[in-house]
């Protein structure tokens, strides 16, 4: 399993403030936690866009994701970088704040208040499938499964939605205290990032804090936790404000390895705003993730290699 070890590593240190995790959207005081009306069939989306052709990585990399993580450790965490596989397109209007992909099914969460929603995506297509919008009181963030169900948080309304997977009603929510950022699940914790350097292990049952364990990189607190992704036993988590990724152990919060995203520059055509930037991971269950990003046209698929 080739792997490169870098002695030294880019520490990823937060400078932007917490309001920016969401956008600049912070005056509201929502309280209501009652998620919008049972969705209907999916129709077709007017926010489709057309289809282009893919870019596909022309050399073969060797992939090392997933790969044995006993491999990795904190006193030398790997070093990835990314390679493009293809685009897939992105409704550029969507607010990107958190990707899951579930039996083939690629779900988005979006973001502000007032434009939040719930979407079902082709894969292949970057169709939007479906799309409900949520309360204009609630700021959608990360989206997971669990068990049968979909969990969405939001930012500061406290409230946690839940969808039956099957067909997308809504169920009553979970609440939970603080900001909601990112998410996501193993079968018998749910893991979620509030901005800060800490994540929350809660209680798949009822949504309660079981273990909050601090993420620290060679000693040092990295915050700004966002999007989430849970892999191979590992959490995946972007760090707010720049183009990485790092890989975490949940158990000790230790950070064993980082992702290198830059490459997505050459290849996104990202919108000239501030709150455009990287804020999506869903495994796609081959090797390979998405990657995506807030109001890009594009989101990419990617293969992780050796930095
Ligand atoms: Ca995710």
């Amino acid at each position: 399993m080739p792997s490169v070890r870098y002695r030294i590593l880019a520490i990823f240190v937060a400078v932007l403030v917490g309001a920016a995790a969401c956008g600049s959207e912070s005056g509201s005081q929502p309280v209501v936690p009652t998620p919008t009306s049972p969705p209907t069939p999916p129709p077709p989306s007017p926010s489709t866009v057309p289809s282009t052709d893919p870019p596909v990585a022309d050399s073969a990399p060797v992939t090392i994701w997933p790969t044995d993580a006993t491999q990795f450790r904190a006193a030398d965490p790997t070093l990835f970088t990314v390679e493009v596989v293809r685009l897939l397109n992105h409704d550029s209007g969507g607010f990107t704040q958190g990707l899951e992909v579930i039996d083939g099914s690629l779900y988005e969460s979006t973001g502000r208040y007032g434009e939040s929603t719930l979407r079902q995506i082709d894969i292949d297509s970057g169709e939007v499938l479906w799309s409900t919008p949520l309360e204009q009181s609630l700021f959608g963030e990360g989206i997971t499964r669990l068990g049968n169900t979909l969990i969405q948080l939001t930012w500061k309304e406290e409230t946690a939605l839940r969808w039956r997977l099957s067909d997308l009603t809504p169920l009553e929510p979970f609440a939970y205290q603080g900001e909601g950022w990112g998410i996501c699940s193993f079968d018998d914790v749910v893991i979620t990032s509030d901005g800060s350097n800490v994540l929350s292990h809660r209680d798949p049952e009822d949504f309660s804090v079981v273990a909050s364990i601090p993420v620290l990189l060679d000693g040092q607190e990295v915050s700004e936790l966002n999007e989430l992704e849970c892999i191979d036993g590992l959490v995946l988590a972007h760090v707010l404000g720049t183009d990485s990724i790092v890989v975490i152990e949940p158990a000790t919060g230790d950070i064993v390895a980082t992702i290198d995203a830059t490459p997505l520059n050459a290849v996104v055509d990202r919108p000239d705003e501030s709150g455009a930037v990287l804020n999506g991971i869903a495994d796609l269950g081959d090797g390979s993730l998405l990657l995506g990003g807030k109001l890009w046209p594009h989101h990419v698929v990617v293969r992780l290699v050796a930095a």
